[in-house]
């Protein structure tokens, strides 16, 4: 039988386990990123680690998402995150340089290739044949650090695109379909991978903006294959010779067939307040809208800006709209600036700001009050924007644009004659805001702020787990609920005591209080619980707190792996009618759990209260069972390094 594109990435990389869909197997990873809300965590785990140098083929450190510096608290974390690239031979990409995602693929990535990210939309670069994957900032360190990533081989979904997109409809629509058909749990264990005649019809900057959204399906990764589309991109960045063809075999059997034909495109919109909560824009269309933002890593290369400029041409924003622009990297910002773009687009009256995050991550643009925000962003998440009770659409930058002129939502195919983009066969390259280490970082001083705080030390698991659940939540619950963002909080990201203060603060704001009260804590939660990003806060300011295991119908992957890096026992209802036999606040016994754990066995008994029991899955490989009995991965690292040298 053929190999898809992942599987022969895959298995030039596998170095333990076999490919068996949904069993452990551990990979090589040839490249890192990480950026800065992550970042900081995650160098002071590899600093704890204890190597000298990374030992990755290419390992890069983004600063795009802390960009607001309203005290020394984010400026300190850059001159930290620099200065320890230096000391480890890790390349680093200056605050403005831009987003992570959109700069790595323009300057780094390489079809075949690995890439482990901290951040949930490292997949982006599948859209140039990498599989390239999110994960916590520990997993990440542990892979500069030359450790195989691990994580359960993923079921291989086979996306097929027919025909070519029709004027005004976008590749953000591919993708909002998809998520529309399969929801924000449809694409958990698994990759997606596209295939089909579609594919060629696609830039690889359209398939990296399909491949971004793909984490928002909560999928492990999203692969497109690597073509002449990919060569001629590889081409316009001046690295030609990185091309490789990658396609899969003729005979391949995927575990599941979508087939989406893009001529039946609609414009789409991603509604309050989920990515899957998705509409045709005629159906949605007419109601006012105050904000409308181009930005993130969803949307913002240089199609995306170019695209609005060549539509806003002689035209003007509504009065009633705030039209802004968040360029994804300078590259992009300069090119469409020699295109001639930004001159429609200062002209029109839009905002321009500095090439970042931004309002994605609730850094500034908050919205007013009960109005619409019109973004072509990645998410949607209740709150996330900064505003309470906001009502953000997510859509692309076609729809984006028809708001800014109409002040309504309306379908752009109202506007006309739809603008042609040509992407340019050179890009202008100008790598000075990335800087590489030097040869020798041994001399490099690595320079703390006062807010950078060591990292915890946690204890073992102990023999019988006593906890209050003293926090019950229901399905989807987001990252972002559990360690919520923005602007007040991200800068407390290297200061685990502090940000532990704000677990869980939207939906209980007494949480950190009462979790310390507690003194050890389990959390009951419905399906796909910790979806949306990688932060591994969400795992790491919990168990500072207390919180020793979650019971849950279903678990996101990212965070399930990050619990278990902290030490914190993932179990899921062995039958989901018991999810309503835990009330929030009962005392919770499970005896004899770090033996279950490490004796391989699939289930624990759980007592609820005085009188009920009900049973427990343990879905965990041996190696995790290992890291949770230890209290944490830094735990089970360092005590196996101490073996090894006495
Ligand atoms: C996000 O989009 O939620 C983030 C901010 O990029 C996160 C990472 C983080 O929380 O630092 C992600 O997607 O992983
Ligand atoms: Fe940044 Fe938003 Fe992309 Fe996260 S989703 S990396 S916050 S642009």
């Amino acid at each position: 039988m053929g190999l898809t594109v992942t599987e022969k990435i895959i298995a030039e990389h596998l170095v333990e386990g076999e490919m068996v869909p949904g069993s452990p197997i551990a990979i090589r990873i040839d490249q890192t990123l990480t950026q800065d809300a992550t970042g900081t965590m995650a160098y002071l785990e590899f600093e704890a680690i204890g190597i000298p140098r990374v030992k990755t083929e290419l390992s890069v450190s983004y600063v795009d998402h802390n960009l607001l510096q309203s005290d020394f608290r984010n400026a300190d974390d850059h001159r930290f995150l620099q200065s320890i690239a230096a000391k480890f031979g890790i390349q680093f990409s200056r605050p403005g340089n831009g987003i992570c995602h959109q700069v790595h693929l323009e300057r780094f990535a390489r079809p075949g290739k690995t890439l482990l990210g901290s951040d949930s939309h490292t997949p982006t670069a599948g859209g140039c044949g990498m599989l390239a994957m999110g994960a916590g900032g520990l997993d990440v360190a542990m892979a500069m650090a030359g450790e195989p990533f691990h994580l359960n081989m993923p079921l291989i979904v086979g996306v097929k695109l027919t025909g070519s997109l029709q004027p005004w409809v976008s590749p953000k629509d591919v993708i909002l379909e998809l998520l529309r058909q399969l929801s924000v749990k449809g694409g958990v264990g698994r990759v997606m991978e596209y295939f089909g005649p579609g594919v060629e019809t696609l830039s690889v900057t359209d398939r990296a903006a399909i491949a971004n959204i793909g984490t928002e399906l909560g999928a492990t990764g999203t692969v497109f294959p690597s073509d002449a589309v990919t060569r001629k991109f590889l081409e316009s960045q001046g690295r030609g010779e990185q091309w490789v063809e990658l396609v899969a075999d003729d005979n391949v059997t995927y575990a599941d067939l979508i087939e989406i034909n893009l001529d039946e495109l609609e414009p789409m919109v991603a509604c309050p307040s989920s990515p899957d909560n998705v509409k045709k824009v005629s159906e949605v269309a007419g109601q006012p809208v105050s904000q409308v933002i181009i930005g993130s890593c969803a949307n913002s290369s240089y199609r995306d800006i170019v695209l609005a400029a060549e539509a806003l041409k002689d035209r003007e924003i509504d009065k009633s709209v705030s039209f802004e622009i968040n360029p994804g990297s300078r590259q992009v910002l300069e090119n469409a600036d020699a295109a001639g773009a930004l001159r429609h687009l200062i002209h029109c009256g839009a905002r321009i700001h500095q090439c970042g995050c931004l309002g994605c991550i609730g850094m500034g643009q908050a919205p007013a009050t009960g109005t619409i925000s019109m973004r072509t962003f990645t998410r949607n998440f209740p709150g996330r924007s900064g505003t309470k009770d906001d009502k953000v659409y997510l859509c692309s930058p076609e729809v984006a644009v028809a708001a800014a002129i109409t002040g309504k939502i309306t379908d752009p195919r109202e506007l006309g004659d739809a603008p042609v983009v040509s992407l340019p066969d050179k890009y202008i390259i100008n790598d000075n805001g990335i800087i590489p280490p030097p040869e020798d970082g041994t001399g490099v001083e690595v320079l703390r702020g006062p807010n950078i705080k060591p990292l915890p030390d946690f204890d073992p698991l102990p023999d019988d787990l006593k906890a209050t659940a003293i926090l019950k939540v229901g399905d989807n619950i987001t990252t972002d609920h559990i360690m919520p963002a923005g602007s007040k909080i991200l800068p407390l990201r290297s200061n685990i005591p502090a940000i532990s203060e704000y677990v869980f603060s939207a939906i209980d704001p007494e949480f950190s209080s009462r979790a310390q009260q507690a003194g050890s804590v389990i959390i009951v939660g419905g399906e796909n619980y910790g979806q949306g990003s990688s932060r591994e806060h969400a795992a790491l300011a919990p168990r500072y707190l207390g919180v020793r295991a979650k019971l849950v119908k279903s678990f996101a992957r990212i965070h399930k792996a990050n619990l278990v890096n902290f030490g914190i026992v993932p179990m899921t209802f062995a039958d989901p009618a018991d999810y309503d036999k835990v009330e929030q606040g009962a005392e919770i016994t499970i005896p004899g759990i770090r033996a279950a754990l490490l004796s391989g066995s699939d289930t624990v008994t759980v007592k609820i209260g005085s009188d009920q029991t009900i049973q427990a899955k343990l879905d965990l490989s041996e190696r995790d069972r290992l890291i949770l009995g230890a209290g944490s991965l830094l735990n089970w690292v360092r005590a196996k390094i101490g073996a090894q040298e006495s």
